[in-house]
């Protein structure tokens, strides 16, 4: 097996990761690191990645962290299909789309930042849970607003399926951890749609994984 994924069921980066690598056809292993029991900070993941989180892909003796630079080391590798388009200003919305997922929506949430606002300023379940919905709708409403300036046609960067489209279903697969309602999101409930009906991210999604 050429790639080795180092992911969790429910890590929304490592879905991200996931999907890439099936779109593309390429077969994977993936390990799990219980990101929920401590795992990312084993001695062993440590010598895989220093960041301490997932996803890792390892191929050919590198380790490759962070979910966008590793869907782009696989669009580089092996170019179709291609998950970026070929127009510099369509590359680069694209990659702004994908980022309100991977940048500003999904890192407030990770368990590191759940795990710390409860260690260090005694918020509960419940307020974890409260800050965690919150940003989640907040990174759905940044891309309502965005697909509704530029409708998705039929994808959310043009005619061609792009890392924004996979990182907007990882913030569809994200919401729902929280109970999302997505009738106020409609644009993005039917890219969705769109999305999950293929089996690329259908058969990578927590509940597959
Ligand atoms: N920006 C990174 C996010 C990586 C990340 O935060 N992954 C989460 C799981 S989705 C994690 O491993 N968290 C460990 C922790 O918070 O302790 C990416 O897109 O790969």
């Amino acid at each position: 097996m050429t790639f080795r994924l180092y992911g969790f069921w429910r890590s929304i980066a490592s879905f991200r990761v996931r999907v890439a690598l099936r779109l593309k056809n390429l077969a994977f292993e993936e390990i799990s690191v219980d990101i929920l029991s401590g795992g990312q900070f084993s001695p062993e993941y440590d010598r895989v990645n220093t960041a301490h989180a997932v996803p890792t892909l390892v191929h050919k003796g590198h380790s490759l962290f962070q979910s966008l630079a590793i869907m782009e080391y696989l669009d580089d590798i092996h170019p179709e299909p291609a998950l970026l388009p070929e127009d510099p200003l369509s590359r680069a919305h694209a990659r702004a789309l994908a980022l309100i997922a991977v940048a500003d929506s999904h890192p407030l949430i990770a368990p590191r930042v759940r795990n710390h606002l409860a260690a260090t300023f005694d918020a509960d379940t419940n307020a974890c849970n409260a800050w965690g919905q919150y940003w989640s709708l907040e990174g759905l409403a940044a891309y309502e607003r965005n697909l509704l300036r530029q409708r998705p046609a039929p994808f959310a960067a043009g005619p061609t399926l792009t890392v924004a489209d996979i990182c907007i279903a990882g913030q569809i697969v994200m919401a729902g951890y929280f109970k999302a309602d997505m009738t106020l999101f409609p644009i993005v409930a039917e890219l969705g749609e769109r999305c999950f009906a293929l089996p690329a991210f259908a058969d990578s999604l927590p509940a597959r994984s």
